[in-house]
């Protein structure tokens, strides 16, 4: 298991649950600083890769994985929009974030760019699209040698699959053998029975980890009970990335300092 650190170079999104905002040198700088052997990457669309690489040669870090989100934040698009044009562009934009992170060795993970289930269209429908839409690109970052992330996410961000459970049925039911779940700790505090369960029973399906508190702070300022989690991690032998996209309370530089003082405390790495 190896800790990351959320970079987001959206500004659009301000306020949302990332550790650094500004400067993506700076940023990788405070982060190689603080010990951590890679950043994750929000970013509106793929960005220079031989540029990032050079930054990554120079800051020993790193690239775990790069966010697909400011796909639908900025453009509007998912893959389960009503609108087959709007989904073939949602697939054209995961492809070029997929290709943007095989370049830097890591995959890109699909979180709000599923969507939801539309207005007048019934579940099974919006799934089969969710599925056609995971297959393709499965398939895709397969043949750029990197997993796709598929993310499950809590009740208010979308109606289509809450659980790693059902995101487990859901990738067992795929052609792609590429998918790989995403637990992400804070929706799954709002949604999972058990952390450590859910974990256990999701296995070496799982493929990255978000790293949060229980109201989404840094690790360490809320509630979740971490030594159970690190354990079921432990315990399907998960060697990815357990990476902080949390909100930077209270200011990023120390939200990333709690971060790496919580992995500190509960890994030995
Ligand atoms: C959104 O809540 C989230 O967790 C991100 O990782 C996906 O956009
Ligand atoms: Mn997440």
């Amino acid at each position: 298991m190896k800790p990351a650190v959320t970079i987001a170079l959206v500004p659009q999104i301000r306020k949302g649950p990332w550790i650094y905002w500004d400067d993506l040198e700076t940023s990788m700088q405070k982060a190689a600083e603080l010990g951590f052997p890679a950043v994750e990457l929000f970013t509106p669309s793929p960005l220079d890769a031989e540029q990032i690489n050079k930054l990554c040669m120079t800051y020993g870090l790193q690239i775990a994985a790069v966010g697909t989100g400011a796909g639908k934040v900025l453009q509007g698009l998912t893959l389960t929009d009503p609108d087959p044009h709007v989904r073939q562009k949602a697939t054209g934009f995961i492809q070029e974030m997929i290709h943007f992170g095989a370049q830097l060795g890591a995959p890109a993970i699909i979180g709000s760019m599923q969507g939801n289930v539309p207005v007048d269209v019934n579940r099974e429908q919006a799934l089969e699209w969710l599925a056609q839409g995971l297959n393709h690109l499965g398939s895709y970052a397969e043949s750029q040698e990197v997993p796709l992330i598929y993310e499950p996410l809590n009740r208010y961000e979308t109606n289509l699959i809450n659980r790693l459970g059902e995101g487990a049925r859901f990738l067992n039911g795929l052609g792609s053998r590429n998918v790989r779940l995403l637990a992400d700790l804070f929706h799954m505090n709002i949604e999972e029975t058990s952390l450590a369960d859910s974990i256990r029973e999701a296995g070496s399906l799982i493929g990255h980890v978000h790293y949060a508190d229980s109201h989404r702070g840094p690790m360490g300022t809320g509630h979740t009970e971490v030594p159970p989690v690190m354990e079921a991690l432990r315990a399907i032998g998960y060697d990815g990335y357990v990476s902080a996209e949390a909100f930077p309370w209270p200011t990023p530089d120390e939200a990333a300092r709690k971060t790496i003082a919580s992995f500190r405390l509960h890994f030995v790495y």
